[in-house]
């Protein structure tokens, strides 16, 4: 399985001109009951555009997007309708980048990449509005005023690129990453992320699974266009994290390191693409909903 990821990611580093390493895979996934079938999903889009100005609040705090309650369909017309969450339940701000060897590609610039909701292709490819980390590399992001607060089962969403390889679940074209919180952005706590070095990859770098509590494996169902709620972690897809693993109960930051260990670059590959591909963070329990 490791060694297929792999061997994809080469091959792909050579044909895609992004950091996203598309998948040319067409096999849609079987659909398990529990997710929303996203191949059919749109390209990326101007995440920006639906998100509307943080003074315009819902007051029920209810998402525009639609909750399509994991049915597998296509995106409906519906679903390109503006979204009313506030700008601050997505990233606002990078509060610091500190990019590690063969970082740097970014579908838009920073900070833009990475605020607004997720710009997910659903298991067949990865997106493309993302920043590429580079081995090693880390970022810190904030929310405006916002902060995750711990509320029932998971508070933040995080969304990395990964697809599934030529349709396989159990095959996640996967760039791990350690995720921490904190609320002053000086103290941090941890959620635990070590995986092991890949034994099967030529180049003896690169991470193998289990990810456990990493960020940056599970596919990305939500997109601007299709409708689904980047804010429900029951449908967003994206690596779902509950504060009270931790034992915290609030945090304005959020820290994502690279555990990747990948070579720089990868053979063939471009040298600015490595390691773990930010797209976007949600607050799904938000101080200001
Ligand atoms: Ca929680
Ligand atoms: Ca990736």
């Amino acid at each position: 399985m490791a060694g297929a990821v792999r061997r994809l990611a080469l091959g792909c580093s050579l044909i895609a001109a992004s950091a996203a390493c598309g998948s040319s895979a067409t096999t849609s996934p079987t659909a398990d009951g529990s997710r929303p079938d996203a191949a059919t999903a749109s390209g990326p889009g101007d995440a920006g555009s639906t998100i509307a100005e943080a003074g315009d609040r819902q007051d029920s705090g209810t998402p525009a997007f639609e909750d399509d309650g994991g049915e597998a369909e296509a995106p409906s017309a519906d679903g390109a309708s503006p979204a009313s969450l506030a700008a601050d339940r997505f990233v606002t701000n990078v509060v610091s980048f500190t990019p590690g060897e063969c970082a740097g590609f970014m579908g838009r610039p920073l900070p833009q990449v990475v605020e607004g909701p997720p710009v997910g292709g659903g298991s067949d490819h990865g997106s493309i509005d993302v920043v590429s980390l580079g081995s090693g590399g880390t970022i810190v992001v904030s929310f405006g005023d916002n902060a995750i607060v711990d509320g029932p089962g998971p508070d933040f969403i995080v969304f990395e690129n990964p697809f599934w390889v030529a349709g396989d679940s159990t095959d996640v074209f996967a760039e791990p990453g350690e995720v921490s919180v904190s609320d002053d952005g000086v103290t941090w706590q941890v959620f635990p992320c070590s995986p092991a070095p890949d034994p099967q990859s030529s180049t003896g770098t690169g991470a193998a699974p289990p990810y456990g509590a990493c960020a940056g494996w599970h596919v990305v169902w939500s997109n601007p266009t299709n409708g689904i709620s980047p804010v429900d972690p029951a449908v967003a897809g994206g690596d779902a994290f509950d504060l009270a693993d931790l034992g915290v109960t609030h945090a304005r930051y959020v820290r994502i390191v690279d555990e990747t260990h990948e070579a720089c670059p990868e053979a063939g590959g471009r040298p600015d693409n490595d390691g773990f591909d930010l797209d976007a963070v949600a607050i799904v329990h938000a101080e200001r909903p």
